[in-house]
């Protein structure tokens, strides 16, 4: 009888170890998620000597496009340009960020047409877009946004900011339709990266 109490014992203390184990993983898992995710909500204040390497002097396009681009402002500068009046900057929190009178840039639309998505017949829209960052912060578009809705219409790759060259990089991604302009004001913009839904 005692023998059996003592096996019962061990067995719940078993289990328990087993149930507990996985728990407290999870646990870890998430906390370190959250500091993950404190960490991204920061808005970072660099030196300017390290936002300077932050800098990109040509952006990439790539992925699945015919032609792989690389921009620079100059080349910007000889596509079809644009004027955008009154752009402000406001973060998720609603905080204004910037609030720019005149701005200038190119349609991403029309840098996409020129690097030329690789398209299999006109049902094969499921593309999305990146823009990214070198702090590898990034906005995502959908084909359907950029080619079919008026936010293609709003998308630019910024160069100019009130008659000056863009501050925080050379080139900033925006969308100008967006409810808060925050989250894709892509600065320090490295790449645009064209990708197929798998
Ligand atoms: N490369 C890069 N772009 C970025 C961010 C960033 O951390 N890195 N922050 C975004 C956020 S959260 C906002 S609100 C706007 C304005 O941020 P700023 O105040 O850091 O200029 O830029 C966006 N673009
Ligand atoms: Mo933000």
């Amino acid at each position: 009888m005692k023998i059996k109490n003592f096996i019962l014992i061990l067995l719940t203390a078993f289990f328990c170890v087993m149930c507990n184990s996985p728990k407290k993983d999870k646990e870890q898992i998430i906390s370190s998620e959250k500091a993950l995710k404190t960490d991204n909500d920061k808005h970072p204040v660099l030196t300017p000597e390290d936002s300077l390497k932050m800098v990109n002097h040509s952006i990439e396009v790539k992925g699945d496009v015919e032609n792989t681009l690389n921009l620079t402002v100059d080349s910007l500068k000889k596509m079809k340009v644009a004027t955008l009046d009154d752009f402000k900057v406001v973060c998720q929190s609603g905080e204004v960020k910037k609030d720019n009178k005149v701005c200038k840039g190119v349609l991403l639309k029309d840098i996409l047409e020129k690097a030329k998505i690789k398209q299999n017949g006109h049902k094969d829209r499921n593309f999305y877009i990146v823009a990214r960052a070198s702090d590898d912060y990034k906005a995502t578009f959908s084909w359907a946004e950029i080619f079919n809705n008026p936010t293609g219409e709003n998308t630019y790759i910024l160069f100019e900011e009130n008659g000056k060259p863009v501050k925080n990089g050379e080139m900033i991604a925006i969308c100008k339709n967006d409810i808060k302009t925050g989250p894709r004001h892509v600065y320090w913009l490295k790449s645009i990266e064209v990708y197929k839904v798998k």
